[in-house]
């Protein structure tokens, strides 16, 4: 047999006990022989199969002996769009829907409930999406290299051509197993050959994969480079507001859907990072979007344009530009003029992802406009898939938060759900960390981010438990004295990288470029907005009404309680606040022993984490074991390096020594 070249994840089933009859399936207003359907009825077969050992059998063709059980398929217009009704009995099980992904993904339900410990019999579940959109964004460049990719090369690009193989099929059926319904193949910085992917260069394997995704329930986007009027169409100018150029997206645009009508629709960065846009013509970032909302309207299309704009050419001297306020600054006017089919994708946090910044204000700051919620699972500032980091305690907060943009109805799951405004498009979306490794995501634990995030968005009620010990069970079926081992690693995990990295949500000092590993000052001086101002006597930046102002552009609860250090949560404390090393916590301990106390318990919280995994070493398949094993050892140099670079600095500026008397250099 040919040796795997791939992991499948948590799709790699086991037989968890041995079920006493085989299947035969039943549908009843679903047609059986559309691709989505086919698809589901092939996932139940593999999972029960390999699951309980009993077959499906196909009673046109095979031979019955004994009873059946029956998959009973069910069209109902009780289920939502893309929910299901799964119920288990002695005679079979009942999958009830209103449409074909709902199918697919009550068959992934019933997999799921029974690899995580149920028998067929007892499945039960009713569900449907709490966001419209739950959409993953890849990075990938068309050379195979993947922008902030901590797992290996590209798997849909390679040598500026599409690849599609089985691991296109295998991934498209991870994706509907967690609820994913739309993926960005490209990286949004589109430049070079990926200009070109809305050209008849690449139609022909773009229109595989749209239909390979699509035969999952997912829909096809792409990236797209807001001057490709220039850089493929010969103009001079890419104006939003020009005649011509509206001309030329109307032409294309037709062209591309007359070759390509799943696409679902563009992933649009524009004057970002030097990507081109509207404010080369002193256009609003609203004309822009809307014209390519306009024009891809007919096609039922929609433009997703991201907010992360800001001035990444500051002058470090200058402490009144913010770049924690650009995206608001930039989109919040603009409020109430976005076409409908337009949605504004907004970071996490005001910054960068990194592992602990406010919520963006512009998420429910924004009170007439579809939006979207992006957050980062490749670990771009949170270890890089070295370091274990389970993100999905940082997502539920971001989603719990509660906005006050409404009297009701006001957190940011609200807002991006459309519950707030009712509108329909919206959703979460997250940078991937996937790429062609043989476990997809480089560190086989980053996997739970992966598998989390679908999860999350599908449902954004579950919690974080719950959804890393479904995790765990499918992965690794682990005893359960182990699994909840592993269980407190994931969930002790974000916080142990928080404590060895940037303290109470100053952020970065990351090593410029890479971003792995410590370098307090190494955005100090830099043209990129992301300062600590750390000097002799406090460190932190003053985002108040007397420092930037950002503070008040939250609605005036969240404004009141950052503006005020006593009342500002203390995670947050050096994001809105200019604070002396003597200035005396809520813990009662002063803001430089609470750097020190953490970084060292940082560090050997790390360590624990080590230990914990070894104490798996019988339980967890070798190649898997070994793979992270060797993880570890990489994370304890990085916490060391972290902890001794910071608690040095804060050493050598404050002059104060640790209570304690730990060694610092
Ligand atoms: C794709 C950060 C990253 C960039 C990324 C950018 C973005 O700045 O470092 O690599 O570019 O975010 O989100 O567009």
């Amino acid at each position: 047999m040919e040796e795997a070249k791939w992991t499948k994840m948590w799709l790699d089933y086991h037989r968890i006990y041995d079920g006493d009859m085989d299947f035969k399936v039943a549908l009843d207003g679903f047609a059986e022989d559309t691709a989505v359907i086919a698809n589901a009825i092939f996932e139940f077969r593999k999972g029960i199969e390999e699951l309980t050992g009993v077959k499906v059998i196909d009673v046109r063709k095979d031979r019955v002996i004994g009873n059946l059980k029956t998959l009973s398929i069910k069209k109902t217009d009780s289920v939502p769009p893309e929910g299901y009704r799964v119920a288990g009995s002695d005679d079979g099980i009942t999958v009830e829907a209103s449409d074909e992904r709902g199918v697919l993904y009550g068959i992934f339900s019933i997999i799921r409930q029974i690899a995580c410990g149920k028998r067929a019999e007892e499945v039960a579940e009713e569900a449907s999406p709490s966001n419209p959109l739950r959409m993953m964004n890849h990075w990938d460049n068309m050379d195979g290299s993947i922008e902030r990719g901590y797992s290996g090369e590209s798997f849909f690009f390679e040598k500026d051509e599409i690849i599609i193989n089985d691991r296109t099929r295998d991934y498209a059926r991870f994706m509907a197993s967690i609820g994913i319904n739309g993926v960005v193949i490209n990286n949004v910085n589109v430049k070079g050959a990926a200009s070109y992917l809305i050209t008849d260069r690449y139609f022909d394997r773009l229109e595989s994969l749209s239909e390979i995704f699509g035969d999952y329930g997912i829909r096809l986007f792409l990236s797209l480079n807001f001057a490709s009027p220039i850089e493929i169409g010969g103009m001079d100018t890419c104006d939003p507001l020009d005649r011509e150029v509206i001309k030329w997206w109307e032409d294309k645009i037709k062209e591309i859907y007359d070759r390509l009508p799943l696409l679902g629709g563009f992933l649009v960065k524009a004057d970002s990072e030097g990507r081109p846009g509207p404010f080369t013509y002193g256009r609003t970032q609203a004309d822009g979007a809307n014209m390519l909302g306009d024009v891809i309207k007919p096609y039922g299309g929609i433009i997703i344009w991201r907010c992360f704009v800001y001035n990444c050419t500051q002058d470090w001297r200058d402490t009144k530009i913010d770049r924690a306020r650009a995206g608001y600054d930039y989109f919040k006017e603009q409020d109430g003029t976005y076409h409908d089919n337009v949605i504004l994708q907004i970071k996490n946090g005001p910054m960068d992802f990194q592992i602990r910044e406010p919520v963006s204000p512009l998420l429910g700051g924004l009170k007439r406009t579809n939006q979207m919620l992006e957050v980062q699972i490749a670990q771009e500032y949170t270890g890089h898939q070295i370091d274990l980091c389970y993100l999905i305690p940082l997502f539920k907060e971001v989603l719990d938060f509660h906005t006050f943009c409404s009297p009701e109805k006001d957190t940011v799951a609200d807002v991006v759900s459309g519950r707030t405004m009712g509108n329909a498009l919206g959703g979460m979306a997250a940078v991937i960390n996937t790429g062609n490794d043989i476990n997809w995501t480089g560190n086989d634990l980053a996997a739970a981010n992966l598998y989390g995030f679908g999860r999350l968005s599908f449902d954004t009620e579950l919690s974080s438990e719950k959804i890393a010990r479904e995790w765990i069970a499918m992965t690794y079926r682990l005893p359960d004295k182990e699994a909840d081992i592993l269980c407190s690693m994931l969930l002790r995990s974000r916080e142990i990288y928080e404590k060895y990295t940037s303290p109470l949500g100053i952020g970065w000092m990351v090593t410029p470029n890479t971003h792995y590993g410590p370098s307090v000052d190494g955005y100090e001086y830099s043209r990129w907005g992301t300062y600590h101002r750390a000097d002799h006597l406090g460190i932190g930046v003053d985002r108040t009404d007397k420092g930037t102002g950002y503070a008040q552009q939250y609605y005036e609860q969240n404004a009141e309680m950052y503006n005020d250090p006593a009342t500002c949560p203390q995670e947050l404390l050096l994001f809105f606040h200019h604070i002396p090393y003597t200035f005396e916590l809520k813990t009662g301990k002063t803001l430089i022993q609470h750097i020190y106390d953490s970084h060292f318990e940082g560090e050997e919280e790390a360590r624990k984490l080590a230990v914990d995994w070894d104490s798996l070493k019988d339980l967890i398949p070798e190649e898997a074991f070994e793979r992270v094993k060797e993880r570890f050892d990489l994370q304890l140099d990085n916490a060391r390096e972290w902890r001794d670079q910071v608690n040095s600095y804060f050493f050598r500026k404050s002059g104060i020594a640790d209570k304690k008397g730990r060694t610092i250099y």
